[in-house]
């Protein structure tokens, strides 16, 4: 008896919901439409369905609740900060060191690949990332030295056990403690980049200029860094293949650095002019209005290192730990195949060495509501 009652109310119910629903698309559907449906059965548009059986007030309360939370979480969901659109951020960034950035905007239209030992690079889907900024030059010794002068900080080379960083005696490579970012045994003006600074430094100083300006600075993924390398281009270099082009666009070891060391084997035959590491910005971009990115100093970038696994075809991201850091790019002291796009390198994030700088990548701001 109490279950035949059940399936009554329930048998009610259902067609309650089933009779307003009709009566809601005849309002919807209104015209011909309406009396093509001919589905109605205990009403018309015009009349609410006088002999309709009432929805069970359970059910309403149900309904304005489900309502009611719809609504509060859609005036939550205003108030909170809303990332900008990639195509409503500026394309270029100027911050208070007077660093320009450029936006790269990951995954419209482009793939990248992420590189390998092997200098074979596979491809990878590029994305999976958000619009970021990049520094278009590296970190120049006076941006650096702005830090150190409003900080104090003392680097990895002026503090750890093993002073000192690496520098040219009589151009043999030296670590000892008179060299740092100060110092490297060659000459640098304010705008070469600075060198010396291990991964550590370089975090102080995105740490610093983040708090500095109430904005996101980091060192880039090694995912961003070969997507704002390549510039869209898929070769060995942003230029193309031909590793004697290298001089238009970056510092390597070049005859100018084949003169102070002529006992080196395999610089290239072209000349870029410059020894040691350049003025920032002394070459051609890449495609992406980016300077150095193949030469003039390695840098470094937020990962850890670990070998390219199948897994970061479609995922950049990388190990939450580990005992190496990742840089990216060649250097005055490279090779054209050690300044490729896809060309990894893995030391201690403690390491310090006259090739290694950095550059930083900038979030983008977020929107007040
Ligand atoms: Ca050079």
């Amino acid at each position: 008896m109490i279950l035949s009652k059940n399936r009554i109310n329930r048998s009610t119910s259902k067609r309650a919901f089933q009779c307003w629903w009709e009566f809601l698309s005849l309002k919807k559907l209104s015209g011909p439409n309406s009396q093509r449906l001919g589905r109605i059965s205990c009403g018309t548009s015009e009349s609410p369905h006088s002999e309709c059986p009432k929805i069970p007030s359970k059910y309403l309360k149900l309904i304005c609740v489900v309502i009611l939370i719809a609504i509060l979480h859609g005036c939550q969901a205003g108030n909170q900060p809303k990332l900008e659109l990639a195509n409503e951020l500026p394309e270029t960034e100027v911050n208070s060191l007077g660093m320009n950035f450029h936006l790269i905007r990951p995954g419209q239209g482009h793939d990248t690949m992420l590189g390998t030992s092997q200098q074979k690079p596979i491809q990878w889907e590029g994305t999976a990332f958000r619009p970021f900024y990049v520094g278009i030059h590296e970190v120049t010794i006076a941006q650096f030295r702005t830090f150190v002068e409003a900080t104090g900080y003392l680097t990895d080379a002026e503090t750890d056990e093993i002073r000192g960083g690496l520098g040219l005696v009589n151009k043999v490579p030296t670590q000892d403690e008179p060299f740092s970012w100060r110092e490297t045994g060659f000459s640098q003006s304010d705008q070469h980049p600075v060198v010396n600074v291990s991964w550590n430094d370089a975090q102080a100083f995105v740490e610093w200029l983040s708090e500095e300006e109430g904005r996101t600075y980091r060192l880039p993924t090694e995912a961003e860094w070969e997507f704002a390398c390549r510039g869209g281009v898929y070769a060995q270099f942003s230029h193309g293949d031909d590793p004697e082009q290298l001089f238009l666009v970056a510092n390597i070891a070049d005859r100018s650095f084949a003169a102070e060391f002529p006992q080196m084997k395999g610089p290239t035959q072209s000349t870029d002019g410059h020894a040691f590491t350049a003025p920032v910005g002394t070459f051609a971009p890449n495609p992406y209005g980016l300077f150095d990115m193949h030469g003039n100093v390695s840098e470094w970038c937020s990962d850890w290192w670990r070998p390219v696994q199948s897994r970061d075809i479609s995922n950049p991201s990388r190990p939450r730990n580990g005992s190496f850091k990742v840089y990216r790019g060649g250097s005055w002291l490279s090779y054209p195949w050690q300044a490729t796009v896809a060309h990894r390198q893995f030391v201690s994030p403690s390491l310090r060495d006259y090739t290694i700088g950095f550059r930083v990548v900038l979030e983008p701001a977020r929107k007040s509501p």
